[in-house]
C-alpha cells in the first residue's frame, strides 16, 4: 500500500504527478477523519497550489468532498426545482436576499446555503444577522420544513454537511493557499453538490473589488467550476459580473437589509435588480420553470415587482425564528426599519468637494475603510458591527453641486480618523459625462449548450 502513504502522495504532486481516484479519497478520508497531521495536509495543499490538479483529478476531488459528510435528500416531487447561487463575494452584493425569496415566488425550493463575510467583501449571514431573532442555524430536517411550507431558506453550514471543507478552508487560509483554482472548486461545488441541487448559478464576479481582477482570470474560474458542477450531477449556469464599485447604494449589515427590504418593495437600485432577474432567470430556464432566458427574467421582475417575494421574505423570516411583528414592521409599505434594526451611534454626512458629474465610486475603497471601523471581520469567528455602514447619496451618472452631501457614514465611537474620512471622500469621483464607469454589470453568460438560445 506504499501508493496510500501520506509522504508518497504528498511526493507525486509535489513532482507535478497526478494523484490517482484511490489516492485523493484516501487523502479526503484521513483529513475527515482526523487521521493526518496537519503539517502533512499543508504541504499537500501547496504542493497542489504549486502543480496544480488534472480535470479528473478535480472532479474526484470533489466529489470525495461531498462525500465526506452528508448528502441532502429532498422529496422526489421537488426534483428539478432544487436551486441555489454562489457567488465569489462583492461589495454590497445583497443579492441573495432578494433572490432566494424570488425564486421560491416563482416556484423554486431553494436552501441556500450561505457564508460569513471575510477580508473586504459582506457575508449573507452577517446581513441577516443584523435582524432581531434571524436564526441562520437550521438542522436539515428544517430546513426541509421550511422549504415545504415557504420554499427558502437562507442558512450557515450544518456540522455535517462537507466536514471535509472545515478542514481545508482553515488550513488554507493560514496557508496562503486560497487562491488555487482546484481547491476553490472542490471547497464550492463539494458543497452546491452536497445540497442535491438539480440547478447551480454562479456569480463570478471580477474587478477592483473582487478576487480576480480581470475578466479571463474570474471566467477561467467560471469555466471550472461549470465543468466540475455537471460532472457532479447539477445544471451549472455562471454570470461574469463586473465589481468595481458597489452593488446598490448602501454597504454594510444592516444597511443592506434596508436595502433589499426596499428591492422587495418594488423600489430597488438597477444594478442589483438586473443581477437578481439575470441569475434568476438562468435559475428558472435550468430547472424548466422558463421558457427562455427572457422569460425568466421576467419573471423573477414580476415576483419581486408585484410583491409575492416580499410575501417570502417575510414567512422566511418568521419560520427563521424572527418575531412576527417585527417582521411585519420590516415588510410595511412605508417602514421604519429601526424600530427593528439597530441603527449606529453617528450619521456622518460627506459633500461634494466641487461642481461635476459622479464618474465613478471605488467600492473597494469604502469597504476598506468599513472593515475598519468594524463593519467586517479580519479573522473567522471574530464578531461585526450590523450598524456600520455607508450610504451613496448620489449615483453614477449624476450630478452634483459643490456642498451637496453625497455620502453618509454610519459609525460607531471613537469617530473616524481624518485619514479614513479622506479615503471614503476620494472613493468618489467626480469628471466629465463620457467618462461614467459602465452601470451593466453582467459582461457574459455562461450556460449549459442545451439553453444556449
Ligand atoms: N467560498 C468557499 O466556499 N470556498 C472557497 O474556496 C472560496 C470561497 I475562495
Amino acid at each position: 500500500m506504499e501508493a496510500l502513504s501520506i509522504p508518497e502522495m504528498i511526493r507525486t504532486k509535489r513532482d507535478g504527478g497526478a494523484l490517482s481516484s484511490e489516492q485523493l479519497r484516501a487523502f479526503v478520508q484521513l483529513v475527515s477523519n482526523n487521521n493526518i497531521q496537519e503539517a502533512q495536509i499543508g504541504a499537500m495543499l501547496m504542493a497542489v497550489w504549486q502543480k496544480g490538479m488534472t480535470p479528473p483529478e478535480v472532479e474526484t476531488l470533489t466529489r470525495e468532498m461531498m462525500l465526506s459528510g452528508e448528502v441532502m435528500s429532498w422529496p422526489k416531487e421537488w426534483a428539478g426545482l432544487m436551486v441555489d447561487k454562489h457567488s465569489t463575494g462583492g461589495v454590497g452584493d445583497k443579492v441573495s436576499l432578494v433572490l432566494a425569496p424570488a425564486l421560491a415566488a416563482c416556484g423554486c425550493k431553494v436552501p441556500m446555503i450561505s457564508g460569513r463575510g471575510l477580508a473586504h467583501t459582506g457575508g449573507t449571514l452577517d446581513k441577516l444577522e443584523s435582524i432581531p431573532g434571524f436564526n441562520i442555524s437550521q438542522s436539515a430536517a428544517q430546513v426541509q420544513e421550511i422549504l415545504a411550507s415557504v420554499g427558502c431558506c437562507i442558512v450557515g453550514q450544518t456540522q455535517t454537511l462537507v466536514p471535509a471543507d472545515r478542514v481545508l478552508y482553515a488550513l488554507r487560509d493560514i496557508t496562503s493557499t486560497v487562491d488555487s483554482l482546484p481547491l476553490i472548486a472542490g471547497s464550492i461545488i463539494s458543497k452546491k453538490a452536497a445540497e442535491s441541487l438539480a440547478a447551480l448559478v454562479l456569480d463570478v464576479k471580477f474587478g477592483r473589488a473582487a478576487l480576480y481582477k480581470d475578466l479571463e482570470s474570474a471566467k477561467e474560474l467560471a469555466k471550472l467550476l461549470v465543468e466540475v458542477g455537471n460532472q457532479l450531477g447539477m445544471r451549472v449556469g455562471a454570470a461574469l459580473s463586473r465589481m468595481d464599485s458597489t452593488i446598490g447604494q448602501r454597504v454594510g449589515n444592516s444597511l443592506e437589509v434596508v436595502e433589499s427590504l426596499e428591492t422587495l418593495k418594488g423600489r430597488g437600485p438597477d444594478d442589483l435588480m438586473e443581477l437578481v432577474t439575470t441569475l434568476g432567470g438562468v435559475l428558472l430556464v435550468m430547472s424548466g420553470l422558463a421558457a427562455d432566458q427572457s422569460d425568466g427574467r421576467r419573471r423573477i421582475r414580476e415576483a419581486v415587482m408585484g410583491g409575492a417575494a416580499l410575501s417570502k421574505f417575510q414567512a422566511m423570516m418568521e419560520a427563521q425564528g424572527v418575531a412576527k411583528e417585527a417582521a411585519a414592521t420590516l415588510c410595511a409599505a412605508q417602514s421604519d426599519y429601526h424600530r427593528v434594526l439597530r441603527k449606529a451611534e453617528h450619521q456622518l454626512e460627506l459633500s461634494s468637494p466641487a461642481d461635476g458629474v459622479v464618474v465613478d465610486v471605488d467600492g473597494m475603497a469604502l469597504a476598506l475603510v468599513l472593515h475598519q471601523l468594524g463593519a467586517g471581520r479580519s479573522k473567522a469567528g471574530e464578531p461585526v458591527n450590523h450598524s456600520v455602514g455607508v450610504e451613496l447619496l448620489v449615483s453614477l451618472g449624476q450630478w452634483v453641486q459643490k456642498g451637496a452631501p453625497w455620502l453618509r457614514l454610519h459609525h460607531e465611537d471613537p469617530a473616524p480618523s481624518q485619514d479614513q474620512i479622506s479615503r471614503l471622500q476620494s472613493a468618489l469621483m467626480l469628471g466629465a459625462q463620457e467618462n461614467v464607469r459602465r452601470k451593466t454589470l453582467v459582461a457574459e453568460l455562461l450556460l449549459p449548450q442545451e439553453f444556449m438560445k
